[in-house]
């Protein structure tokens, strides 16, 4: 028995690609109450999963994936960022979180050769804190039920939505969600002053260095003095992970700073579950 959610998970083929002008505006603007346009929101919405490949630049060979959403309203593709901040607004981001979780542990689930690699979810830290546990209890559903593992699971802190809360709060929230054997990344680090001071409270077990100061990086002295002093600040270059690698130079520029894993169009597009074993067969020689 693997619960009901399993079958009720909404998947439909991949259309479009990410980004997409957001039509929310236009949609509110049809709705007139708020739970209303939630509700909408949520059972007028598709959201399908993409993953991207996080490689070790040694073995070259995946140690895990990104999972990504690609949600569309009415048909029209929606920006990731814009349906959380929507639904955060609405405090419904538990459950969009929720859903994001369950969708990619359904993709990755036990059993599948995919599952022994690393799953990267992207979760807010608000979603961490929320005071009903409702996350928690769900972690502890797939884990009693066998549906992952704990080791299995890192969970990328994001920040594009602004909410005070107090790091030291989050700090005990994940403390209990370590407990289990999760891991914590935060993402996109360098993209704002804010998640420096987040590095610095949560110690967490992976920095996933911002795109924007990876891009270019081979070029531009400033990126490379930045990067370097974040990953002498770091302990372990194992714990870096380089977003946005496009191109060899770029690769070579933060492989030479010691950073040993990356994810970016160099190595793979975000990929829809059914083409990851086509890629893990061409790319490591992976007999799936
Ligand atoms: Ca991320």
């Amino acid at each position: 028995m693997k619960g009901n959610w399993l079958q009720n998970i909404h998947k439909t083929p991949l259309r479009g690609g990410g980004g997409g002008k957001l039509p929310l505006n236009e949609y509110l603007s049809s709705n007139t109450s708020n739970s209303s346009w939630c509700d909408n929101l949520f059972s007028r919405t598709i959201v399908n999963m993409v993953y991207q490949p996080i490689v070790d630049h040694v073995s070259r060979r995946a140690v895990g994936h990104e999972a990504l959403i690609r949600p569309q309203v009415n048909g029209v593709p929606v920006r990731p960022d814009e349906w959380f901040r929507e639904a955060f607004a609405r405090r419904r981001s538990v459950d969009a979180d929720v859903r994001v979780l369950k969708m990619a542990v359904t993709d990755m689930q036990l059993g599948h050769e995919l599952s022994r690699l690393m799953l990267f979810v992207n979760i807010l830290p608000t979603t961490i804190v929320d005071f009903d546990r409702s996350f928690l209890h769900v972690l502890e559903f797939l884990f009693r039920n066998g549906l992952c593992r704990p080791e299995q699971l890192v969970l990328e802190l994001v920040e594009f939505i602004p909410f005070d809360y107090h790091l030291l709060t989050l700090a005990e929230s994940l403390h209990n969600l370590r407990s289990f054997g999760i891991r914590i990344a935060i993402d996109d680090v360098g993209a704002s002053g804010a998640n420096l001071n987040a590095l610095v409270q949560l110690q967490p077990d992976f920095v996933k260095l911002d795109r924007t100061l990876v891009q270019g990086v081979s070029k531009s002295r400033a990126k490379q003095d930045l990067l370097s002093c974040l990953a002498a600040y770091v302990d372990s270059t194992d714990s870096i992970i380089a977003e946005g690698v496009e191109d060899a130079a770029d690769l070579a520029a933060v492989q030479a700073m010691g950073i040993s894993l990356s994810q970016g169009y160099y190595w793979s597009p975000p990929l829809p579950f059914s083409s990851l074993p086509d890629w893990h067969r061409q790319t490591e020689g992976s007999d799936f």
